[in-house]
């Protein structure tokens, strides 16, 4: 699962059209794109931190080991101009891999460290090694939306819950500020 998210426009036209310049990508590269969700416009966070961001989310299938995934996904944001500044910046695409089946990396216990992080850390420090399923996936509308799309009954290996069931769990303005573009 992989989600999709720009707030800048790119060589390849608005936020929408460079997602959808990136799944035509993906579709290009090795990986098979299963499904692909609407687009949705999400409010930025941290609010004020840039304009508002167009998300999406897809379900891919192959053969590949996950950090050849992430280096895939990385290459398709390098060609899209995406810059790294900022933690949390704006940026024209950000490709993240949201989860690979039910594995869970590196392991249990440095998956619970990013994911209790503190609001305060989670600014300061990015992950050197891959984390699965993404640590604050559960935290997300702008993510947990577009996946109800492509995979509402996908279960997180750690928290037990379904994407269903942790969107339903979401905070009810979280939600109705996610529209379908
Ligand atoms: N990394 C480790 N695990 C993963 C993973 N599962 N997927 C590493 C992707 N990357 C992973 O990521 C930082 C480091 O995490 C990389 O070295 C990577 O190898 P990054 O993509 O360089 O930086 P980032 O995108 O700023 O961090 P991250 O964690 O992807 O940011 P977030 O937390 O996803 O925030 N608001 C709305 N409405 N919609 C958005 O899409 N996105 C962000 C980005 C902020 N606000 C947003 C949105
Ligand atoms: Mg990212």
């Amino acid at each position: 699962m992989v989600a999709l998210g720009a707030n800048l426009p790119s060589a390849a036209g608005t936020p929408a059209q460079t997602l959808q310049a990136a799944l035509d990508r993906l579709g290009d590269s090795p990986l098979q794109v299963e499904a692909i969700s609407r687009m949705f416009a999400t409010p930025c966070y941290p609010p004020g931190a840039g304009p508002d961001y167009v998300n999406a989310a897809a379900l891919l299938s192959g053969a590949q080991a996950p950090g050849d995934i992430l280096a895939l996904l990385h290459g398709i944001e390098a060609e899209f101009a995406r810059t790294r500044g900022t933690r949390w910046g704006m940026r024209t695409l950000d490709l993240d891999l949201i989860a690979v089946d039910d594995l869970v990396l590196p392991d249990a216990e440095t998956h619970a460290h990013w994911r209790d992080l503190s609001l305060e850390d989670q600014r300061r420090a990015a992950p050197e090694r891959l984390i699965l399923p993404h640590p604050r996936l559960q935290d997300r509308a702008f993510v947990l939306i577009p996946l109800m799309d492509v995979a509402p009954d996908w279960v997180h290996p750690i928290l037990g819950q379904s994407v269903a069931q942790m969107t339903a769990a979401l905070p009810k303005a979280d939600k109705i500020a996610v529209r379908a573009l």
